[in-house]
């Protein structure tokens, strides 16, 4: 018997359907981020890595190996001004070639040496139109692109009380926002992104998902709220959060990554993978159809292509173990105040090797047994790396 067979007996002697299990498997698709192609590093120093994408064009095709390797990474999401091309039409029509579909567009407030006090939430009336004519820009780059979603981070805030009228911040940030969400048009969605601080250190301007779901609830119906699962502090139950924002239909999407400490984009799942389990728990559990799902990584010392199919994996990997709890083990243990047998349901599903269904959904997809190993196998790097230069 195989290891598949096997796994597949068990989950079936336990009531559950390995086979829409298999479905929803093979149905995941993951955005990962142009950005995260890219050289990237700390404030104390960037580490140039070989073959690192030139352009926006490279980056997209960095993102359809990962999809060829794992199947499950069909959209790239990307990031204004950083993918700006001459021609929107023309990078849609690479990304289309490479077998993937436009992710949300990101919009970049957070650069311009203008916006060092603030983009939308700016003092100065001067700014706050120059921040807002990017962001219809970006409604308009996305339309070219047939994108359906604005993905915005605010990074405004402040560095010390008194720096500036909170409340006033709030107001020319909601006057900025609620012009900008009526020139959406109808197929593009528009996602608010929190955090918890920096660049700001004393208040940032969308702080938490609380601050965020009231902009989305005054925008308007295709507002919903994205959490970044290393924007909080330490200690917050991030997957209570997704299941209020969800059971309001304004869960937007994730952007997965993991950290130790802050805001640290490390790979999904690699510090915390219990937390992610979790998370998709939430998500299975509202019977809802998932919303986008986005990986924002940011690696400094590890091969980037390679770090972005573990997280893909890892992801597959939480998905799988969640679509795998006994519910009706959860809800009977629940209902009758029995406090440990629900967190032992949790606790079989999150135990159990899921491996050879995630291989048989990537078998069934085209994708690769083990993507890693693939990868390694391929020699992608070494010529990738003669192809696009760069050194180490
Ligand atoms: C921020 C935030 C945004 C991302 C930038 C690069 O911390 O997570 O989503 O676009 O980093
Ligand atoms: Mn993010
Ligand atoms: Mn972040």
């Amino acid at each position: 018997m195989t290891e598949y067979d096997a796994l597949l007996a068990r989950l079936d002697a336990r009531g559950i359907d390995t086979e829409s299990v298999g479905a929803a498997l093979r149905a995941l698709v993951i955005e990962t981020p142009s950005w995260g192609y890219g050289d990237s590093g700390t404030r104390f120093g960037v580490f140039p890595q070989p073959g690192r994408p030139r352009t926006a064009f490279e980056r997209v095709d960095d993102a359809a190996e990962v999809h060829r390797l794992t199947g499950t990474a069909g959209a790239v999401a990307l990031h204004f001004p950083w993918d700006a091309v001459d021609d929107a039409g023309e990078l849609r029509g690479h990304i289309e070639a490479a077998g993937l579909a436009v992710g949300a567009v990101n919009p970049n407030l957070f650069q311009d040496r203008d916006y060092v006090l603030g983009s939308i939430t700016n003092p100065d009336a001067a700014i706050r139109a120059k921040a807002e004519e990017h962001l219809l820009e970006c409604i308009e780059i996305a339309r070219i692109l047939g994108s359906t979603a604005q993905s915005l981070w605010l990074a405004d805030g402040t560095n010390y009380p008194g720096q500036d009228d909170l409340l006033e911040r709030r107001e020319r940030m909601l006057d900025s926002l609620g012009r900008v969400y009526a020139a959406l048009p109808a197929e593009q969605e528009y996602l608010v992104e929190y955090k918890l601080f920096e660049p700001a250190f004393y208040a940032t301007d969308l702080a938490d998902w609380g601050s965020a779901l009231l902009v989305c609830q005054a925008l308007g119906e295709r507002a919903r709220v994205l959490v970044d699962m290393g924007h909080h502090a330490q200690g917050v139950n991030v997957e209570q959060i997704v299941s209020i924002l969800s059971s309001q239909d304004r869960l937007g999407g994730f952007h997965f990554n993991n950290r130790k400490y802050a805001d640290d984009d490390l790979i999904v799942g690699s510090v915390n993978p219990f937390e992610l389990f979790l998370v998709f728990c939430e998500l299975v559990g509202t019977g809802r159809p998932l919303p986008r799902l986005t990986i924002d990584q940011s690696h400094n010392i590890e091969a980037k292509v390679e770090a972005m199919v573990m997280s893909v994996v890892n992801i597959q990997d939480a998905y799988a173990r969640a679509l795998i709890v006994d519910r009706e083990a959860l809800a009977a243990a629940g209902a009758s105040g029995d406090v440990l047998a629900g967190h032992a349901a949790l606790l079989d599903a999150y135990n159990t090797d899921v491996r050879p269904l995630c291989t048989a959904a990537r078998q069934a997809l085209g994708a690769a047994d083990d993507p890693v190993v693939a990868l390694r196998a391929s020699g992608r790097f070494e010529r990738i790396a003669a192809e696009r230069g760069g050194t180490a």
